[in-house]
């Protein structure tokens, strides 16, 4: 059983390591389909890890072979066809909570550490998480059009984002696979890196975003996301008061220490190297 500041059931498990918390879809029997009570326990872990000190960067896989082979046709679709339209409207909306919401704009940084199948729903959450680093052996796949649907659930808006027309189109409209090292040339995923290499290099970019000053971070990022839909001088306004903002609520010794650092000690040069706050 969870505890109930562990709200992971039995479709969701997480683990501590050196404050990254590795959150696992947790059907590997399944291939971490997607069912409504695995988005539900998704969306209570996510809430949960926002405020554990024990984790200051999410590191989001899977066990088993696939990291998410998308929503789970048996209990998101067929299962609830005959089901009121409310019915569908909430498991929907509860796909969207945590995978284009809670995840997207998360209060830490998140990485997606790509141990194997992503296919259809699986490039939502994919596509929120900040980073993105696959196994070579990873196969992804745009698989709606083999089974008869177009790629919803805003599967369709996180490949424009990260994929590029020309290349979305053709996987959106074959729904062949393709693996890490393609994911990775189109932008679809920061690297690909040999399977044994995963977790390491996981670990060594999670530590490099410990480094910098976590109000601040999170701002970074939420500022990147939310402009793209801007025009440039609301975003230009936007990007101030977010800046403004979150030196107010980090206290802006980070960025005081670093320029006294660089201007006055002459011990950092921040073009090279993050402040270290020695804290
Ligand atoms: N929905 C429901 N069940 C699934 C899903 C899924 N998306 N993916 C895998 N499973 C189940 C299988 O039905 C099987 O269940 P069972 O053991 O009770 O029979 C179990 O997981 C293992 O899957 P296999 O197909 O036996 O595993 P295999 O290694 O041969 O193939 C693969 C893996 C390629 C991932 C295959 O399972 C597959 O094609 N899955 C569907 C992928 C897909 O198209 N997802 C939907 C994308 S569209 C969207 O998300 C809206
Ligand atoms: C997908 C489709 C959905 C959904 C979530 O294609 C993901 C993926 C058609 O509805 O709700």
């Amino acid at each position: 059983m969870s505890k109930p500041n562990e709200p992971w059931g039995n479709t969701v498990d997480v683990e501590f390591e050196e404050q990254i918390a590795f959150v696992y879809f947790n059907r590997p029997d399944k291939k971490n389909c997607m069912s409504p009570t695995l988005n539900r326990e998704m969306y209570a872990t996510l809430h949960a890890l926002e405020l554990d000190d024990r984790c200051k960067v999410i590191v989001l896989t899977g066990r088993g072979a696939a990291w998410s082979a998308g929503m789970d046709l048996k209990e998101y679709f067929r299962e609830t066809d005959n089901e009121s339209d409310n019915f569908k409207m909430r498991i929907r909306e509860e796909a969207a909570a945590w995978q284009q919401v809670k995840l997207r704009y998360y209060g830490k940084p998140t990485i997606a550490m790509v141990n194997g199948w992503v296919f259809g729903g699986g490039f939502t959450p994919l596509t929120s998480c900040d980073l993105a680093i696959s196994s070579d052996d990873a196969t992804y796949g745009l698989s709606e059009i083999n089974w008869g649907i177009l790629p919803g659930g805003n599967v369709t808006k996180s490949v424009a984002d990260t994929m590029g027309q020309r290349n979305a189109l053709y996987y959106i409209m074959t729904g062949e696979t393709f693996k890490g090292p393609r994911a990775a040339e189109m932008g679809l995923v920061n690297e690909s890196v040999p399977h044994d290499k995963l977790k390491e290099r996981t670990v060594e970019l999670a530590k490099e975003l410990m480094k910098k000053d976590p109000v601040v971070l999170r701002s970074a990022k939420e500022v990147f996301k939310r402009v793209r839909y801007m025009d440039y001088e609301t975003a230009n306004d936007y990007i101030y008061a977010k800046s403004d903002g979150s030196l107010h609520r980090s206290g802006g010794e980070f960025r005081s220490g670093a320029m006294k650092a660089f201007l006055d000690d002459k011990e950092l040069k921040p073009g090279l190297d993050t402040y270290d706050k020695k804290d």
